[in-house]
């Protein structure tokens, strides 16, 4: 999309925040995939401790590969189905399909038709002997609760709120007009991918206009808010890291 021709662009990249379109991420070539565009959203270059991807598979493509023994991922069906293969058993995931993969985790991706994923990496933060499972669903399977009390407001979370697990996968959904009732300001990062809709997002001093295909990174204490326009509901995922004391 060349909607803002030559020298415009909605792409932001600050120390603390990035917000980044998808029309201007070119594709890599990760050498673990086959038939495989990927679009690196998230890596420690750009400030943020994790790192994620969009991956776009042609038909027949896919990965075969083990996670170093200290990372643990995370996997979200965006369109189409996968034939998923987690520490040598066969699942199905389609749309709104999502799996959590424990450190050093075994598996395997084979799209028989072409599809979208979005895939999470970070290092695991042990506490103590508690140690997360491994976990497959689909969020179309997750109750929503509405978000501090505001029925506009519907948060969906994905994985465990258990301290074995130090990230949260959740998905918002904001009625056209809701808005997050406060600006945030957290120690956690977000990786943040745009399912569907429009808003604007506050973030550190700025608002930027968003819209679904958009990532936004934001990094420990930046402020944060958001504002769901359009005649449609508003939807992201986001990733955050949870469950740990801080570091010193
Ligand atoms: O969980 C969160 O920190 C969430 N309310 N932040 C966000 O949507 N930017
Ligand atoms: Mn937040």
């Amino acid at each position: 999309m060349a909607e803002q021709g030559l020298v415009g662009s909605r792409a932001v990249v600050e120390r603390n925040y990035a917000l980044l379109p998808p029309e201007g991420i070119p594709e890599s070539v990760l050498p673990e995939w086959t038939d495989a565009a990927a679009r690196v959203l998230a890596a420690p270059a750009l400030g943020a401790r994790f790192a994620q991807y969009l991956i776009a598979l042609a038909a027949g493509g896919g990965t075969q590969q083990a996670l170093a023994p200290h990372v643990e991922s995370f996997v979200y069906v965006l369109d189409g189905n996968l034939a998923f293969d987690l520490n040598g058993l066969g699942h199905r995931l389609g749309p709104g399909g999502f799996a959590y993969l424990t450190p050093g985790s075994r598996f395997g991706i084979q799209a028989p038709t072409a599809a979208r994923l979005l895939w999470l990496k970070k290092a695991y933060e042990p506490f103590g002997t508690k140690r997360p499972h491994e976990l497959i669903g689909n969020e179309q399977g997750v109750a929503g609760e509405s978000y501090l009390g505001m029925t506009a407001l519907v948060l969906k979370t994905l994985l465990p709120a258990d301290p074995a697990y130090d990230l949260a996968m959740n998905i918002f959904t904001f009625q056209p007009g809701a808005a997050l009732p406060v600006t945030e300001t957290h120690v956690m990062e977000h990786g943040l991918y745009f399912l569907e809709g429009q808003g604007v997002y506050r973030l550190g001093d700025r608002w930027h206009e968003v819209r679904a295909g958009d990532f936004i990174w934001m990094g420990p204490y930046c402020p944060q808010s958001f504002y769901a326009t359009g005649a449609a509901p508003a939807r992201y995922l986001y990733y955050k890291n949870v469950h740990r004391d801080v570091e010193l």
